[in-house]
């Protein structure tokens, strides 16, 4: 094991995120290796670390004032044993090759675990859409898919968005796509209600995410009923997330953005939802505004150059990280251990640093994994696919209960697989037992290629 990462250092380096990303894979597949010696002997690990396509271009485009700008464009096509590569578009400043290996590599996991037949890839760009008019962000939309259009398609590769890629991202991608291509078909998911979009798709994360908490806490004889929780993040997976764990009677007492959060004791009720929803989906504004409204809020800037993020030094009996990668790292995990966290529920990908996953399961608290307890957005992303492919629209009701199903299979599979292997009630080494021996058969099947 340790002579697969020390390779896989040196042959991606400086990677520290995709490095982190194989390390947790690696450590915990040992026993499905073990059991099947021909995923040993065929080099399955080795092959699945490696993406089967690494597309990098240039993104030229002119901002308002005619000035022009070069970003960095890319497409991680990483494993398509189960079906097309499918995985969302991150633009954000900090995107560059190691994260979205590391997002692909997640992905191909994730995917496995919906029970569809999906692959995995992840792709986007540096560029920043903060603070950009609409028309910049369709320029720069158009020239992306300009090249990315060649290397995608609706049976080859199905890219949706991710951090910075919202419904307005994905209408000018889709319609870029359609006019270069002369086609409409499902390229893209993520695309609105009336032009082929699925009902929930924009919840489905957040959604998804507490059903996945709902059914862990149910298979432990608890419920999230009067619970008070931490969430991070105020974007499309943190305010649906909120959503729920209102509609199931938790208390949500916290919300942030890359510059702070807010601490609302009260908690975050459905009034307040709702206007946080159109202050970060319509005005896109930042959450320091929530205490300027609600006087009984208050607002703390981070200082990013700590060595732990106050947030997580809250009192709550849940915390469900949905920014981004790393936000918990050893020390806040000690910090949420410390004030008796009962639950951690990972919306983000790879929120939580190794060392912090360990602290939090030795401590009895139960952890959902991102790759099991965030796949509801891409399992509703295939199924919009299918409802695509067949021409017509599921009901709300259809796609939640889907939804529903596919989130208690990945509990329940995680968890028997878990215990399968000698791992009860640890839903990490669950999730990835099971997604690796499922990515593996389909290897093996299809030979070396
Ligand atoms: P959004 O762009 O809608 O929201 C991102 C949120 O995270 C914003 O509040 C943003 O604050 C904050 N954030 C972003 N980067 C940082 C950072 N470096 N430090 C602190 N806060 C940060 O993205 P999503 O809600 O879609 O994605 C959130 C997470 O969930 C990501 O890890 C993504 O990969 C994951 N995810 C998303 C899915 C989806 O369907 N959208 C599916 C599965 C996982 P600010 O506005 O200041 O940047
Ligand atoms: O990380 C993820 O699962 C996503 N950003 C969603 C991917 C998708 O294809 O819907």
């Amino acid at each position: 094991m340790s002579d697969i990462i020390e390779k896989l250092i040196q042959k991606n380096p400086g990677e520290s995120e995709f490095h982190q990303a194989a390390e947790e894979v690696i450590k915990t597949v040992q026993p499905v290796i073990d059991a099947n010696p021909k995923y040993h002997e065929e080099r399955i690990l080795e092959r699945v670390l490696e993406p089967e396509r690494l597309i990098s271009f240039k993104v030229e485009w002119t901002d308002d004032r005619g000035r022009v700008h070069i970003n960095k464009g890319f497409r991680v096509e990483m494993n398509s044993a189960l079906g097309p590569y499918k995985g969302g578009l991150r633009f954000h400043p900090s995107v560059n090759q190691s994260i979205l290996k590391f997002l692909g590599f997640e992905q191909v996991f994730k995917n496995a675990l919906t029970t569809l037949p999906l692959g995995g890839g992840k792709g986007g760009s540096d560029f920043d859409p903060k603070g950009r008019s609409d028309r910049e962000v369709m320029s720069f939309c158009q020239a992306f898919m300009s090249e990315l259009f060649r290397h995608i398609g609706a049976f080859t590769d199905v890219p949706a968005g991710d951090i910075g890629v919202g419904g307005r991202e994905i209408g000018y991608l889709f319609g870029t796509y359609k006019k270069i291509k002369n086609e409409f078909t499902g390229v893209l998911t993520g695309k609105g209600l009336g032009w082929g979009g699925s009902v929930l798709r924009p919840e489905a994360t957040g959604y998804g995410l507490i059903y996945f908490a709902n059914n862990m806490v149910k298979a432990n004889g608890d419920s999230l009923e009067g619970k008070t929780c931490i969430v991070s993040g105020s974007g499309n997976v943190a305010l649906y997330a909120i959503e729920k764990l209102n509609s199931l009677g938790a208390k949500v007492i916290s919300a942030s953005d890359s510059s702070g959060y807010i601490y609302d004791e009260a908690g975050i009720d459905s009034d307040k939802l709702a206007y946080l929803m159109e202050l970060k989906f319509a005005k896109r504004g930042r959450i320091s505004e929530y205490a300027e409204k609600y006087s009984e809020a208050n607002y703390f800037a981070v200082d990013r150059s700590m060595d732990h993020n106050p947030l997580w030094k809250l009192k709550a009996d849940c915390a469900f990280p949905c920014a981004t990668q790393n936000e918990i790292n050893d020390i806040d995990a000690q910090n949420l251990v410390n004030n008796g966290v009962k639950i951690v529920g990972e919306g983000a990908n790879m929120p939580t640093s190794l060392g912090g996953i360990d602290i939090i399961q030795k401590s009895g608290a139960l952890f959902a994994p991102a790759k099991a307890s965030n796949a509801g957005g891409v399992a509703t992303s295939g199924f919009e696919m299918t409802q695509n492919r067949m021409g017509l629209y599921w009901k709300k009701e259809e796609v939640d209960a889907r939804l529903q199903e596919v989130m208690k299979s990945i509990h329940d599979t995680s968890l028997q697989v878990a215990e399968k292997y000698g791992k009860p009630g640890d839903y990490v080494s669950g999730s990835n037992m099971a997604a690796f021996e499922k990515v593996a058969e389909a290897m093996v099947s299809q030979g070396v290629n």
